[in-house]
């Protein structure tokens, strides 16, 4: 069965075009430096979002009618689900798609039959890729759904959850690998805390690391050579998240001696929630050789929870791919559009052209964050801005011959040092110049 037989294939048409159905700014085949826009991209699709959520939120039903999830079973409803996905893949245009096992399979009464699902559909979804070549960018492990981590997986107060989220893992980690996925990603979907007063907090983080280095020492038993990722995120479903922003995970990480097993995937909502803006998370994951791949959606500053939204703003993506392109890609990452439709666009035209916008966002973002890259308008800046650390006294500091007793004798003879401006509205000027002229 066709799902969407009125739809044309998404093709770049460029800015002129009035067609919803084209991209106007995605050339996938565009040079653009030493990649095309497609490899610097990496667009996958998120499964959960698109093609099995329903629209439902804590006020109301599901709006969101999916015909390949009418079914009589609910094994029937992933086999329909798998052909919807895979149809809209190919013609988006898209080369990667990302899910959690029970987004693609049924939960089952008992684990086993959890796993049969997840072996069912993973054999179908391989023959899927390999038909249309469309590839996995991650696959993950819902440990958050279930009643079973309502008080968390890995931090859960009973070990029995942990055992149980252990063999979730290791199962979504094997399937990952046999479809040839090129990432593992690990949110801690409710690995945090409600109250202080009931939490022994250290021990819960201890067996968050014990969970990690488990996972990743099976990773390299099983030969499964992707990256394994961590998805910071702040608040909710939790009041207090473990993995709260990109600095927080990578100090964890350090302490717990993994951070050469892990890098992480940064998404733009959960940043904003963390009351970061979405380049700071990645700069800050990018300044530690830790930025593996990104969760592309947006927020809405006004409502101050998870909306996941698709990203149409044009600055972000600018920022973001500054970011990306400085690092020299993302690969094996990529831009995972972890967002969905509002729960009132109930068409199914909606999905196309929320990813065709969100495309076309970051493909616009990519190229003007080349040009400002190329001119090296923010590079000359940051170069005077910093170049007395290029003097002897910098010199000196830098490379810890400095101490304090020759640091206060350097700052009686230098004097009040010379104040200089940062010329922010200037280079803001400058960046919002880049950003309207094409
Ligand atoms: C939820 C997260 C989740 C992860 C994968 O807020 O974004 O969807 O990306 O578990
Ligand atoms: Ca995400
Ligand atoms: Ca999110």
């Amino acid at each position: 069965m066709e799902y969407f037989p009125a739809i044309p294939n998404a093709r770049y048409e460029g800015p002129d075009s009035k067609n919803p159905f084209a991209f106007k700014y995605y050339d996938p085949d565009e040079k653009i430096g030493e990649k095309t826009a497609r490899e610097w991209l990496r667009f996958a699709v998120a499964y959960w979002h698109t093609f099995t959520d329903g629209g439902a939120d804590p006020f109301g039903a599901p709006t969101l009618r999916r015909p390949w999830n009418d079914a009589p079973t609910a094994i029937e409803a992933a086999e329909q689900r798998l052909d919807a996905a895979f149809e809209f893949f190919e013609k988006l245009g898209v080369e990667y798609y990302c899910f959690h096992d029970h987004d693609v399979a049924p939960e089952g009464e008992t684990l086993a039959e959890s796993n049969d699902n997840l072996d069912r559909i993973a054999k179908l979804a391989l023959e899927k890729q390999k038909q249309t070549g469309v590839k996995l960018l991650w696959g993950t492990a819902n440990l958050f759904s279930h009643p079973r981590y309502a008080a968390g997986a890995a931090t859960n107060p009973d070990p029995a959850v942990f055992a149980r989220a252990a063999a979730q893992v290791k199962k979504a980690m094997e399937t990952t690998k046999m479809l040839g996925g090129e990432n593992y990603v690990f949110w801690g979907g409710r690995e945090g805390y409600e109250s202080i007063l009931n939490t022994d907090m250290k021990r819960e983080q201890e067996h968050l690391a014990r969970f990690l280095e488990l996972a990743a020492d099976y990773a390299r038993e099983i030969g499964f050579e992707g990256q394994l990722l961590i998805e910071p995120k702040p608040k909710e479903p939790t009041k207090h998240q473990y993995d709260f922003d990109a600095a927080t995970v990578i100090g964890f990480l350090d302490a717990h001696g993994l951070a050469d097993r892990f890098k992480l995937n940064v998404e733009a909502n959960h940043a904003t929630l963390a009351g970061h803006e979405f380049a700071h998370d990645l700069a800050i994951a990018s300044a530690r050789g830790m930025l593996g791949s990104i969760d592309a959606n947006r927020g809405d500053l006004l409502l101050g929870w998870d909306t996941d939204q698709f990203p149409t703003t044009l600055s972000d993506a600018v920022l973001a791919m500054i970011v990306v392109l400085r690092q020299g890609g993302l690969a094996p990452g990529g831009l995972n559009f972890d967002a969905k439709v509002r729960r009132t666009s109930i068409d199914l035209d909606d999905l196309f052209h929320a990813h065709i916008g969100g495309m076309d966002a970051f493909a616009l973002g990519l190229k003007v964050a080349k040009r400002i890259l190329d001119d090296g308008v923010l590079d000359l800046n940051i170069r005077k801005r910093y170049a007395e650390w290029d003097s002897t006294l910098g010199e000196e500091i830098e490379s810890g011959k400095a101490t304090f007793a020759t640091l206060a004798e350097r700052a009686l003879e230098h004097g009040e040092p010379l104040r200089r401006s940062s010329e922010q509205e200037k280079i803001e000027n400058i960046f919002f110049r880049y950003l309207v002229t094409r």
